[in-house]
């Protein structure tokens, strides 16, 4: 009987593989990792599965003013709270200022480098949309957002044609990425603004990511810098470093 169920189990477990093996066939070079366990041979096929399904940069639904909910703020909610950290240390600094000497950093595979003051990303296109927002805990929530495509951003510092992913760092050392594909996305806002004020601190001031069309943790707040990168780079305080899936389609 246990040889039975060995059998079976071997069986699907191939076919993960096989769907895994297809996906990688159909993407080659452009999965992510599957960070060395079985189970997230799921997410390279999530990955493929979603990019196969969806037109690359169908948009989200957005809401009207109506449908605004209260929204709870969760993970980090003051990276200044954390005295020994030296991040932690200049985000108080900057808080303290009014976040008027705040730069966001962006670098990596781009032709010129640059740091952007709020200022000079609110002088670039804004965008505002009514978003639901989902959190793996269980919870969602609808908030307006404003702020910049980070595809404006992108195009004013000159991607070059190697690059695949984008990296952001936060204040609270969080590190995530999204590929070009979402980096490009319309609705991928670096947002600055929430139901029509300034970012509240809770929520990711002065600066967060919006990715609309991943999961909750996708959307790092407390943004200090931005790399562009030819090569998948999950940092050391990533998501899939602590054992969350990189790729959260939904
Ligand atoms: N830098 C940073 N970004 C983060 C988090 C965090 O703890 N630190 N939490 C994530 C999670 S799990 C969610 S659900 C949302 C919460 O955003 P909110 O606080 O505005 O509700 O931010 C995401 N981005
Ligand atoms: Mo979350």
């Amino acid at each position: 009987m246990s040889t039975r169920l060995i059998t079976r189990r071997r069986a699907i477990v191939t076919g993960l593989a096989s769907l895994g093996a297809l996906a990688a066939a159909k993407y080659p070079g452009q999965l992510p990792p599957t960070h060395g366990n079985l189970l997230r041979i799921g997410d390279a096929f999530t990955y493929a599965a979603q990019r196969a399904l969806l037109p690359g940069q169908s948009l989200v639904r957005e809401y009207s003013p109506d449908d605004l909910t209260s929204f709870p703020a969760t993970g980090t909610t003051d990276p200044g709270a954390s005295v020994k950290s030296a991040l932690g240390q200049s985000y108080r600094r900057l808080q303290a200022a009014g976040f008027g000497d705040w730069r966001l950093q962006v670098e990596g595979r781009v032709s010129t480098p640059r740091a952007f003051s709020l200022a000079d990303l609110k002088e670039l296109s804004a965008r505002t949309q009514i978003t639901r927002h989902t959190c793996e805990e269980g919870w969602t929530a609808i908030g307006q957002w404003t702020g910049v495509p980070l595809s404006v951003v992108l195009a004013s510092v000159g991607v070059l044609p190697t690059a695949r992913y984008v990296v952001f760092y936060s204040y609270d050392e969080w590190v995530d990425s999204i590929d070009m594909l979402d980096a490009l996305h319309p609705q991928t806002l670096l947002a600055y603004g929430m139901n029509g004020r300034d970012l509240p601190v809770p929520h990711g001031a002065p600066v967060r990511l919006r990715v609309e069309r991943q999961i909750g943790y996708k959307s790092v707040k407390f943004l200090h810098r931005i790399v562009v990168s030819d090569q998948f780079n999950g940092g050391e305080a990533s998501s899939i470093e602590s054992g969350w899936a990189w790729y959260t389609g939904i």
